[in-house]
């Protein structure tokens, strides 16, 4: 149940209105604001839950004419051009501007709750069928893989087209030059390194891309006998520590922009080419994206010259630290596993199998946005938690 209201008043000028609650704390809140949210049918359109109200239409230095107490769930303000707005105390509540009320609220939208992990990792596993057919186990993949960042998919049909089937439930794939869905066996003449039986060592897939995608999906059809065991590490945790460890190599690690390409053919011709730091950070200096794949680094370069040398040093202390025991955890896919994982954070890699004339390992790939992700998870919250 949403609080009531006990008291509304106008402060300095008008142009900030105070709302005490029943409980006796307050919430203040700038008149600019207000105006700007009006929720009244000419401001806002309910059935897009979007703001009609043109920024032109806004006087920033706007002061209210009249406030009210509706009753205990609603006040009213009186501009002064006399349109009339109406809040409700629950809708305020939410958007209380304390840093408390925001972190809360921040927290609540974009789950930025993390667990991180070393070569210690319990990998967490949930039937295919499970998230497939039941709301609540579907959530608990989602928050799982936001948290952690890596959950094992079990039982799934060991043939093509089940990666499809998980698109379909949580919106929709995202679609890159390698196609919807791509293939990962050994292949005459490969367009990627991804494409042979040899060692990939840790990396995050598409760093070539601007938005290089969020999760990905890897279905183990068929798996090889000898080799072809998986690894994985946590890039954040493992930022932290180089952090610690080396703060002058983060800071290399998050300030230079390091070229991609990744030129050739798949689902249509392309030559892609981006520039990435390898270490993404916020405005606190935390990691929030890792783009690293050694193999699609490009051979341009464009820093100068003196600079190279201090950068390998720094890319070294980073890779020698997601190599370490005490980071990595080693698996092996058997068929009918999905491996889903946060690829902004988890750098994955995989060991060389033998090469013969058969195909004897096949993993089928496909990539999601975290947009699309947490997304459905958001929706999957609302109707499992009954809330929102
Ligand atoms: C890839 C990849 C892992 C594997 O295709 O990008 O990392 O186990 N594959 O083959
Ligand atoms: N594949 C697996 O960055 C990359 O090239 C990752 C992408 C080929 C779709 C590999
Ligand atoms: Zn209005
Ligand atoms: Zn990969």
């Amino acid at each position: 149940m949403s609080p009531g209201i006990q008291k509304v008043e106008a402060l300095d000028a008008g142009h900030f209105v105070r709302v005490e609650w029943e409980d006796g704390s307050e919430s203040r809140y700038p008149c600019v604001w207000l105006r700007d949210n009006c929720q009244c049918p000419i401001c806002f359109l309910p059935s897009a839950g979007a703001r009609r109200l043109p920024f032109e239409d806004l006087d920033v230095n706007i002061v209210v004419k009249e406030v009210a107490l509706a009753d205990r769930k609603k006040i009213s303000i009186t501009w002064p051009d006399e349109h009339a707005s109406e809040y409700e105390a629950e809708w305020l509540k939410k958007r209380c501007f304390s840093e408390e009320a925001r972190a809360e609220m921040q927290a609540d939208l974009f789950l930025p709750e993390r667990q991180y992990w070393g070569s210690d990792l319990h990998l967490p596993k949930i039937p295919f069928e499970e998230i497939m057919c039941n709301d609540e186990s579907a959530y608990k993949w989602l928050c799982t893989l936001k948290k952690v960042g890596i959950v094992l998919l079990t039982g799934a049909a060991a043939s093509q087209g089940e990666l499809i089937k998980l698109g379909q439930r949580i919106g929709f794939l995202r679609l890159t030059f390698y196609g919807p869905t791509w293939q990962v066996q050994d292949k005459a003449d490969a367009n990627n390194v991804a494409y042979t039986t040899g060692k990939l060592c840790f990396h995050t897939d598409y760093p070539v891309l601007h938005h290089p995608p969020g999760v990905q999906f890897l279905h183990c059809i068929k798996q090889t006998a000898a080799g072809g065991e998986s690894e994985v590490v946590d890039g954040f945790h493992v930022c932290n520590k180089l952090k610690k460890q080396n703060p002058e190599a983060y800071q290399i690690l998050s300030s230079t922009a390091v070229d991609y390409t990744d030129v050739g053919v798949d689902y249509c011709d392309f030559a892609v080419h981006c520039k990435q730091r390898i270490i993404d950070i916020d405005s606190r200096g935390q990691a929030v994206r890792i783009n690293y794949n050694n193999a699609t680094r490009d051979a341009v370069f464009d820093i100068p010259a003196e600079k190279v040398r201090p950068f390998y040093a720094a890319l070294k202390e980073f890779n020698d630290l997601l190599n370490s025991a005490e980071h990595k955890f080693t698996y092996k896919l058997k068929p009918g596993d999905i491996v889903t994982f946060d690829n902004w954070r988890v750098l994955h890699g995989r060991q060389s199998y033998p090469s013969g004339s058969e195909v004897t390992r096949h993993l089928e790939g496909a990539y999601a946005d975290w947009d699309v992700v947490l997304s459905r998870l958001r929706r999957l919250r609302k109707r499992v938690l009954n809330r929102d």
